[in-house]
């Protein structure tokens, strides 16, 4: 059996490059109004990344290796970014570093879990976090020894030495699917893909929707081939975007209707989110919100479910000294994942 590492993953599948023929397709048609079968609408009038194919070998051959032996989660991490130009020149992005997904990644790991991490192309990655996006450049942890040869500094060597051996384990036994997306037509694809992929394993397996994913867009219809003119329009960019379709609903009820489903609400007002989290859970009935608020999401969650609203939280204190939310609410979503499993055995 073939294992596929990150290096392969990442290095053939480019998820910001520009497509190479820029012609738009004026003949589709354009998104029909909400009550039309949006799913089908969505995925017949916008463009199916060229790399789905690869990405569905990777997902198979990633779930038959792990199948009946560990739970696969599916993590989602990072923001989506809306293109304004077929060329891509401008976009619009979010605010999201992918810290929750990448940090959630390794702690389902510890906790023996394998997982699929779909995530913005460039954004942070398990393990590699502790040293890639921070304000240190990478070659401030190295020295030069006595004979001349480059090493780690001294005060870094026992920290590093914790997580390279944690990431190498996690990539000698093949724990972790690295799959980047990086529009939000790309991640809806590849999330589509990767749930119906997961069929076999639903009823053991979890989703964990981390990812900032934006909810305006332009349709392929809609979108200018090339770089927009600051001479047209007066000067002005004025954008008009559609609501993205509500695929959650999609992925609870036909993509993976048997499948433990947590997803994630970020508001920036205290007031709303509560009643956001609960609307979320009503209205897609899968089993679990995570609420967080953008000020405080490093310290403070709410797991909000049909018959509680329970918060988790750290302190200032516990921050810096580097303890991490997610080693607090990832083994309580895997508790709730155990529930889960021994509810629906049939
Ligand atoms: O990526 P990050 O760690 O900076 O932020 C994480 C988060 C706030 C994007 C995530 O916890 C979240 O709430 N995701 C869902 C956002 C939403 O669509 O409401």
């Amino acid at each position: 059996m073939t294992i596929v590492n990150r290096t392969q993953s990442l290095e053939k599948i480019h998820t910001s490059a520009p497509k190479l023929e820029s012609a738009i397709d004026r003949s589709v048609p354009e998104s029909g109004p909400a009550e039309v079968d949006e799913e089908t609408n969505y995925f017949a009038t916008n463009p199916e990344p060229p790399y789905l194919a690869e990405i569905q070998q990777q997902v198979n051959e990633f779930i038959a290796f792990h199948s009946g032996k560990r739970r696969i989660a599916l993590v989602t991490s990072g923001g989506t970014t809306v293109p304004l130009e077929n060329n891509t020149v401008r976009f619009i992005d979010n605010f999201s570093a992918g810290t929750r997904g990448a940090t959630s990644t390794e702690y389902f790991i510890e906790n023996g879990y394998a997982v699929i991490f779909l995530h913005r192309q460039f954004s942070l990655l398990p393990y590699s976090r502790h040293y890639s996006h921070n304000t240190n450049c990478f070659l401030d942890y190295l020295d030069e020894n006595e004979s001349g040869t480059v090493v780690i500094s001294k005060e870094y060597q026992e920290e590093m030495k914790v997580v390279l051996n944690k990431y190498q384990k996690a990539k000698d036994d093949n724990l972790m699917l690295f799959v980047p997306f990086t529009t939000v037509n790309q991640y809806l694809f590849t999330l589509r893909l990767i749930s119906l992929e997961l069929k076999p394993v639903h009823s053991t397996c979890l989703f964990f929707l981390a990812a900032a994913v934006s909810d305006f867009f332009l349709p392929t219809s809609k979108v200018a081939e090339h770089k927009i003119q600051s001479q047209g329009g007066g000067g002005k960019l004025v954008v008009d975007l559609d609501p993205v379709p509500k695929f959650l609903k999609r992925l609870v009820e036909e993509w993976a209707p048997n499948a433990m489903i947590v997803s994630f609400k970020l508001e920036t007002d205290e007031k709303l989110l509560l009643f956001k989290a609960r609307q979320a859970l009503t209205r897609y009935s899968h089993q679990l919100v995570i609420g967080n608020l953008l000020q405080t999401r490093k310290r403070e969650v709410v797991f909000v479910t049909t018959d509680d609203a329970v918060d988790y939280t750290i302190s200032e204190e516990e921050e810096a000294r580097g303890v991490e939310i997610e080693s607090v609410i990832i083994p309580k979503v895997i508790d709730a994942h155990s529930t889960w499993i021994s509810q629906h055995k049939q």
